[in-house]
């Protein structure tokens, strides 16, 4: 049946679309060659990661940023990746009315993905529901994905691009979060720069991202908006687009879609030796031996050897 779907998905109809996303998303076989058929249709997207944390403006800015790219004649698809949401198949809270709104256009494809009470996974199957958007011929693949703890860094694994969404209020944090997100962050923007402070943290990043940025690193270029009036989109969008030229003359592109290829390789191999690994058997055997305690006779490490030796 997943097969049955390729050529649908390959003409871009919404329904087969969806299908093949809900088949990832809850884990039923799938053919190798399904992902076979995918893999060679899908190289032609830029994805773009958008990341922040809740209530940055994420989701609105997304919205605008659809909007941006369809005025430039350009097809897009979303993936909305919330970890912290047990909400899977379709829409999270809040995402249903956009998704509403271009059911019968099939220029944008929305999809929100929660975690289904199972973090494992949830970026691997983001990544494959990316490839089925990107066989089905969208030019921009979003990415949007709530910062906390390792949301933000499996987007930047997923995405050609990263943008980090920060508020005036983020001040403060800046401080201490600049080493995780300067790390992965290829763009900034300021969000809510209706508020005050927004000059303030712009500049403060700024100065951050010119003493930080390392020589063979692009120095991540800082924009301010107002998602929630459209103010600043256009030239976001512009800044996407110049920022992306710059890492495709530079190799940078090139290096990241290699890295990114090499990661989801190894992470598939290491979910699935978990996978063959943790059989009912090993893992009674480890609640047995950790009931209380007291029962535990054993090293970690000692532990570890003893159940990786047993077949
Ligand atoms: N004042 C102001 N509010 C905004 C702006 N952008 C978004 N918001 C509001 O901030 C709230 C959270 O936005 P949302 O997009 O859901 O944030 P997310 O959690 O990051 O996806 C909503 O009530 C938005 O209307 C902005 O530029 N200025
Ligand atoms: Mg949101």
């Amino acid at each position: 049946m997943p097969q049955s779907l390729i050529p649908g998905i390959l003409s871009n109809d919404t329904g087969s679309i969806s299908r093949a996303i809900t088949l990832i998303e809850n884990d039923l076989p799938i053919p190798d060659s399904f992902f076979s058929d995918l893999h060679g249709n899908s190289s032609h997207s830029i994805r773009i990661g958008i990341t922040g944390p809740p209530g940055a403006g994420k989701s609105t800015l997304t919205n605008e940023l659809i909007e941006t790219i369809l005025s430039n004649n350009k097809t897009v698809g979303v993936i909305a990746v919330d970890p912290t949401s047990p909400f899977t198949g379709g829409a999270l809270l809040g995402d249903r009315v956009r998704m509403n709104k271009y059911i019968w256009d099939n220029r944008v494809f929305i999809r929100s993905m929660g975690s289904h009470g199972d973090l494992g996974g949830l970026a691997r199957k983001a990544q494959e529901a990316g490839d089925v958007l990107a066989a089905s011929g969208k030019d921009i693949i979003l990415f949007e994905t709530v910062g906390v703890g390792q949301g933000e860094h499996d987007v930047a694994k997923a995405a050609d691009l990263t943008i980090v969404i920060l508020v005036p209020e983020s001040g403060d944090e800046i401080q201490l979060m600049k080493a995780g997100l300067i790390e992965i962050a290829d763009l900034f923007v300021i969000n809510k720069s209706d508020r005050d402070g927004a000059n303030r943290i712009s500049s403060l990043l700024k100065n951050i991202l010119h003493n930080f940025t390392s020589r063979d690193k692009i120095e991540p270029p800082v924009f301010n908006t107002i998602a929630s009036r459209g103010e600043g989109i256009v030239e976001l969008f512009i800044g996407i687009q110049d920022h992306l030229k710059l890492m495709s003359d530079k190799g940078l592109l090139n290096d990241r879609r290699l890295m990114r290829y090499r990661s989801r390789v190894s992470d598939l191999i290491r979910e699935s030796l978990e996978k063959g690994f943790w059989t009912e058997e090993k893992i009674s055997l480890l609640n047995k031996t950790t009931e209380t305690l007291n029962s535990i006779k054993s090293a970690p490490v000692i532990m570890a050897q003893e159940m990786m030796a047993k077949q």
